[in-house]
C-alpha cells in the first residue's frame, strides 16, 4: 500500500497531505505516515513550517472506526497529536470538508488552523458510545471555552465554519483550495514572525457547575452514557494541569471502549451504511423517477408526497373528490410549513413547490405519465386491487407500481395487474416525511431493476432502506405484533401495563407498549379485533382492551387510554379505571411476580425469537436488517444496537434457556425460531450472519 501521507515542498513551508479514501481515516499507517512525515519535515533543511492537509472530500473524519475493539496498534494517536504540537515548527492545519473527532483533535494539535467556508467540524464519538480518546475534551475548551466544548463533545453536532471560527476553533476562513489557502496562511505567519501556539499551554478555561450539567446531560441521554461522561472530561481540563486531563479523558475513553453501549453504537454505525447495499443490487441501473404519483391524500399520503417533494421530485397527488383533494393540499402544505420554519426549504422553495411540483387530481388519467405511483389507500385488500387493476390500465409502460400497504399480501396486489414485474411495496413509516425508515416489500415477480429503483428512492429520499421479504407485517410490523403480545401476556400473569412501560423506558424506548398504544390510539387495535371476531379468527368474550375502549378510552386522542393525560402528556398518569378491569381478566389465570429485569427478558426474548425466524425465514436478508428496521421504525435504543445485536452481547445460550422455559407454559407462541436454536448449537451469534 502506498504511503498515505505525501510529502512537498512549497518554499520554507512542508506540506503535508493525508490520501486515505474515502474519508481520511486516522488508520495506523496515518498515524505512521504523520510522525515520520513531521520528522522529515524537521529534518528538511529550510523548512519553517508545515501544513497538514486533506486530499479528496474531506481533511480527517477522525479515528478509524474499523480498528475499534481490536487490540490497539502504535503509534496512538494522543502520541502522534503531542508529536505534531511539540514541532518546534509552525504547524498549520488546512481543513475543508469535515474534521471529526480525531480529526479535529490532530486540528487542535497545530498551532493555527484555517478553514473553506464549507469546512464542518465536529466531535461525534458520543455517536459510537465513546468521548474524544485524544485531547479533544482538553484542548478545545482551551480556545472555544466550556459551553462550547460541552455542547459539542455531548451533542457529537457538526458545526459549520463560520459558528467554529467565532468559537475561536478556527483561526482563519478562506475560500479557496485548501492546500493553497494552507500555504499562503502559513507563509503569512511567518513573514509576521508568528509563535509557535501549542493549545496544551493555553490557560484553562474557566469552570461551570459540573455536577447540574452532568446531571442534566444524563437525563437527556435517556440511558445512555457517554454524553455525561464527556462533561467530566471537560471538567478535568479546568480543574486539572493539561497531561492530567489528557490522563483522565483517556481513562474515560478506554472505560467507554469496553461498553456494551460502544459494541451496539458501532454496530449501529456500520449497519446503517450496510443495510442498503445489496450485493445483487450491484451494477443494476435503476429506472428514472421525476415523475411521482401518489394515490390517497390521508396523513400517510401526505406524508410521502412531501418527502418526494422536499427531495425535489414533482407530485401527482389523485383524490376521489375535488374536497378530499384540497384536503390533501392542506395536510402538504402544513408539512411544508413545518420544513420552512425549520428552516429546512427557503420560502423561494416553498412556493415553487406548492405552485409547481405538486399537482392535486381526481381522474386516474393524470397519472399516465408518472415514472412511479405508490398508493397509500384504506388497508383494505379489495380496495387496494381496485386501484391497481385502475393503475395497470392507465399507467405508461415501465412505470412502477408500489404500495405503501404495512402488512398486505403484495404478491396478491401484484397479481391483479399484468405486469407483477413492475409491482413493488414501498412501506413507510408515519410521519412519512420525517421517519427514516423505508422497508422495501420484495414480491416474488419483482424485476430486479425495479428493486434497484425502490432503493435509489429511498437514497435520494435519506431513508434507511430495509428490503422485506413478503409475509404478513414483512419485518417491522410482525416482530412488533409478538412482542407486543409478550407484553399481553405479561399483564395477563401478573405485571402492570405501567411497570413494563417502566421497564422498557429504562431500557432507553422513548415510550413503553402501553404509552405508544395510548399515543397510536386505542380504537386501532379495537377495531382489528372487532374484525378478527367477524371473521371468527379470533375468541369472542370482551377483553379489559375492549371495555377500556366501549367506555371512550381511545388514549392520548380521548385524553384517557392506559394513562390519564389530564395533566398533559407529559404528566400523564395511570388510569385508575384500567387495573380493576385488567384484574376481572386475570381471573383464573396462574400470576407470578416480575422484576424490571424479568419484564426486560420476557419482552426481548418475544422480539428476539421472533426477529430469528425473520431472518431464518430470508424475510429480512440478514441480523442488521432488522436491527435497523428497529432502530429507525420502531424507537428501539440506538445504544443497544438493535434486537439481535443486543441478544449477541447478553449471550444467544441464555436466551434460548428463557424461551424454552416460557414454552412451557405457551409451547405455540414460544416455540423457539430454528435459527436460533442452530447458532447456539453452533456457538455462533447473530453478527456471524453479517458479514
Ligand atoms: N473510520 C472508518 N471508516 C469510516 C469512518 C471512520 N471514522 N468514517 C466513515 N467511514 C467509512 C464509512 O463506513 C463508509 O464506508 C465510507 O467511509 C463513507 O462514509 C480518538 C475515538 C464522515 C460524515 O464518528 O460521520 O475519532 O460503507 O457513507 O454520508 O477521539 O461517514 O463506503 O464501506 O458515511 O458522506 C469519529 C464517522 C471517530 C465520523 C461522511 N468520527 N463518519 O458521511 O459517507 S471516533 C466519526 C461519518 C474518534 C478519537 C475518536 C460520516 C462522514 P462504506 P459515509 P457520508
Amino acid at each position: 500500500m502506498s504511503d498515505p501521507i505525501a510529502y512537498e515542498r512549497d518554499g520554507d513551508v512542508a506540506v503535508l497531505t493525508i490520501n486515505n479514501p474515502p474519508v481520511n481515516a486516522l488508520s495506523q499507517a496515518v498515524r505512521q505516515g504523520l510522525m515520520a512525515r513531521m520528522d522529515q519535515a524537521e529534518g528538511d533543511a529550510g523548512v519553517k513550517a508545515v501544513v497538514i492537509v486533506g486530499e479528496g472530500r474531506a481533511f480527517i473524519a477522525g479515528a478509524d472506526i474499523t480498528e475499534f475493539g481490536k487490540p490497539p496498534m502504535e503509534p496512538s494517536l494522543p502520541d502522534v497529536i503531542d508529536r505534531i504540537e511539540a514541532s518546534p515548527l509552525i504547524v498549520v492545519a488546512a481543513m475543508h470538508g469535515v474534521s471529526l473527532g480525531g480529526g479535529l483533535e490532530v486540528a487542535l494539535g497545530c498551532h493555527y488552523r484555517i478553514a473553506v467556508p464549507s469546512a464542518r467540524i465536529g466531535l461525534p464519538e458520543v455517536h459510537l458510545g465513546l468521548i474524544p480518546g485524544a485531547g479533544g475534551t482538553q484542548r478545545l475548551p482551551r480556545v472555544a471555552g466550556v459551553q462550547a466544548a460541552i455542547d459539542m463533545a455531548t451533542t457529537g453536532r457538526h458545526v459549520k465554519a463560520d459558528e467554529a471560527h467565532k468559537m475561536g476553533a478556527i483561526d482563519v476562513i478562506e475560500d479557496g483550495d485548501p492546500k493553497a489557502i494552507g500555504i499562503a496562511y502559513a507563509q503569512q505567519l511567518l513573514d509576521d514572525g508568528a509563535a509557535r501556539r501549542p493549545v496544551s499551554e493555553m490557560p484553562s478555561p474557566e469552570g461551570i457547575d459540573w455536577d447540574a450539567t452532568y446531571d442534566a446531560v444524563l437525563a437527556r441521554g435517556r440511558g445512555q452514557i457517554a454524553p455525561a461522561k464527556a462533561v467530566r472530561a471537560v471538567q478535568a481540563s479546568v480543574e486539572k494541569p493539561f497531561a492530567d486531563g489528557l490522563l483522565a479523558e483517556r481513562d474515560i475513553f478506554i472505560e467507554l471502549m469496553n461498553t456494551d453501549q460502544r459494541k451496539g453504537m458501532i454496530h449501529a454505525f456500520f449497519s446503517e451504511r450496510a443495510v442498503s447495499n445489496l450485493p445483487e443490487l450491484k451494477g443494476v441501473t435503476p429506472r428514472e423517477i421525476a415523475n411521482v404519483g401518489v394515490i390517497g391524500g390521508g396523513t400517510m399520503g401526505a406524508g410521502i408526497a412531501t418527502a418526494a417533494l422536499l427531495s425535489g421530485l414533482r407530485v401527482t397527488m389523485l383524490e376521489m373528490t375535488a374536497e378530499a383533494g384540497e384536503a390533501a393540499r392542506g395536510r402538504i402544505g402544513g408539512n411544508l410549513a413545518g420544513a420552512l420554519k425549520r428552516g429546512k426549504i427557503s420560502q423561494a422553495q416553498h412556493d415553487a413547490i406548492m405552485d409547481k411540483a405538486l399537482q392535486v387530481s381526481t381522474d386516474y388519467a393524470a397519472l399516465s405519465d408518472v415514472d412511479l405511483v405508490i398508493e397509500a389507500v384504506f388497508e383494505d385488500m379489495a380496495v387496494k386491487k381496485q386501484v391497481f387493476t385502475k393503475l395497470d390500465e392507465v399507467c405508461k409502460p415501465g412505470a412502477i407500481l408500489a404500495s405503501n400497504t404495512s402488512y398486505l399480501d403484495v404478491n396478491e396486489i401484484a397479481a391483479c395487474t399484468k405486469r407483477p414485474e413492475d409491482v413493488i411495496g414501498l412501506h413507510f413509516f408515519s410521519p412519512a416525511h420525517v421517519m427514516k425508515l423505508l422497508e422495501v416489500v420484495v414480491p416474488d415477480k419483482t424485476a430486479i431493476d425495479v428493486v434497484a429503483t425502490g432503493f435509489a428512492l429511498g437514497k435520494r429520499l435519506n431513508k434507511i432502506s430495509v428490503r422485506a421479504g413478503v409475509c404478513d407485517g414483512f419485518i417491522g410490523n410482525r416482530i412488533l405484533s409478538t412482542y407486543r403480545q409478550a407484553a399481553d401476556q405479561m399483564v395477563m400473569q401478573g405485571a402492570s401495563p405501567y411497570d413494563i412501560d417502566a421497564a422498557l423506558e429504562a431500557f432507553g424506548f422513548a415510550m413503553g407498549p402501553f404509552a405508544v398504544a395510548d399515543l397510536a390510539g386505542l380504537d386501532i387495535g379495537w377495531a382489528v379485533r372487532k374484525r378478527k371476531r367477524a371473521e371468527g379468527t379470533m375468541p369472542d368474550g370482551a377483553t379489559y382492551a375492549d371495555k377500556m375502549c366501549e367506555a371512550g378510552n381511545f388514549g392520548q386522542k380521548t385524553g384517557k387510554g392506559y394513562y390519564d393525560y389530564a395533566a398533559g402528556a407529559k404528566a400523564r398518569v395511570p388510569n385508575a379505571d384500567v387495573m380493576p378491569l385488567i384484574e376481572e381478566d386475570r381471573a383464573g389465570t396462574p400470576q407470578r411476580s416480575f422484576t424490571a429485569d424479568d419484564i426486560l427478558r420476557y419482552y426481548m426474548a418475544a422480539m428476539v425469537n421472533e426477529s430469528a425466524k425473520v431472518v431464518g425465514e430470508g424475510i429480512a436478508r440478514r441480523p442488521l436488517d432488522v436491527d435497523m428496521t428497529l432502530l429507525f421504525g420502531y424507537g428501539f435504543p440506538r445504544y443497544n444496537g438493535g434486537p439481535l445485536k443486543w441478544a449477541d452481547i447478553v449471550g444467544l445460550d441464555d436466551l434460548l434457556g428463557d424461551i424454552k422455559s416460557y414454552a412451557e407454559t405457551n409451547p405455540d407462541f414460544w416455540a423457539p425460531a430454528p435459527l436460533l436454536e442452530q447458532l447456539v448449537a453452533e456457538g455462533k451469534t447473530f453478527d456471524s450472519l453479517n458479514q
